[in-house]
């Protein structure tokens, strides 16, 4: 079993890499988004999902400094992407619950030291809070998003359409972006009924002046399904998987 000792030493050893997930912008036919993936190598077991250590992570605490390693390793390769000449390149970091319930106003100060660190601008980056976070939907929590709005960077919600979809919550808080679930997107193309839910949602999503982003696209039916219905950005298999950081700028250059 993964213990909080290896996650550590992982920390220090530097294990951890991130990897960088390609999201196409329709309307403008470019690459002009990324999603930040955290990828752990141990040095024995292999390589280890997030979906089995992150877990353990928020059990620990130690999803603290994973999380302040994950936003300074992303603005630090927003800069180096600007060096190669990758402008513009907004990078959307996963954050999850425990780290805006616990800890709001250090998680600002984590947003801006690494932006700060990096000499980026702050709507490089973006962060994507699973949409569990909203049936929780307390005052400090608002404040908290209201803070890293108020710094210029972006906030997206993740997983929309999956357990807890609330149309209700998220007219409260100030998101750029709406992902809508892998689940919502796979059986579009067979079934009509998942048709006119995608596009409801796209509709009412726009209605309240959000973006959104359709996850999991694998095929160029669902492609254009969603461009149709007028879907604003694709990310999936279809266009790429993750890749590493100079993987990523090697598949940008092949697109432009
Ligand atoms: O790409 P992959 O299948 O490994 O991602 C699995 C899940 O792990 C994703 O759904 C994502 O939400 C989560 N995840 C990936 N990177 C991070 C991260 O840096 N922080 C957190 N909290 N979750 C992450
Ligand atoms: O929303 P979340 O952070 O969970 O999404 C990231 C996860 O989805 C990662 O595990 C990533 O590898 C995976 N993923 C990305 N694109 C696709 C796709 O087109 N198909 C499938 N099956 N998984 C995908
Ligand atoms: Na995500």
């Amino acid at each position: 079993a993964i213990l909080e000792k290896d996650l550590k030493i992982a920390l220090e050893k530097g294990e951890f890499e991130l990897h960088y997930q390609p999201i196409y912008d329709i309307h403008n036919e470019v690459i002009n988004h990324a999603e930040a993936l955290l990828r752990w190598e141990h040095p024995y077991l292999g390589r280890i999902s997030p979906l089995d250590f992150i877990p353990i992570a928020e059990k620990t605490k130690l999803i603290i400094p994973i999380t302040d390693w994950v936003i300074g390793a992303a603005c630090q390769t927003v800069r180096r992407w600007e060096k190669m000449g990758i402008m513009d390149m907004t990078v959307s970091i996963n954050v999850s619950l425990l780290s805006f319930e616990n800890r709001g106003t250090e998680l600002v100060e984590s947003v801006v030291s690494g932006i700060r660190a990096a000499g980026i601008k702050p709507t490089s980056i973006k962060l994507e809070i699973t949409e569990s976070i909203l049936i929780r939907d307390t005052d400090e929590l608002r404040k908290v998003f209201y803070d890293l709005k108020g710094i210029g960077v972006k906030l997206a919600l993740d997983d929309f359409g999956t357990g807890y979809s609330s149309f209700g919550c998220m007219k409260d808080l100030p998101l750029d972006i709406i992902k809508l679930d892998r689940s919502l997107i796979s059986n579009m193309v067979m079934d009509e009924r998942e048709q006119m839910i995608a596009e409801s949602m796209i509709t009412i999503i726009h209605g309240l002046g959000i973006q959104v982003v359709a996850e999991g696209v694998e095929t160029a039916e669902q492609l254009t399904f969603l461009k149709d219905f007028g879907c604003d950005f694709i990310q999936g298999y279809l266009f790429s998987r993750p890749l590493s950081a100079d993987d990523f700028a090697k598949y940008y250059f092949s697109m432009s």
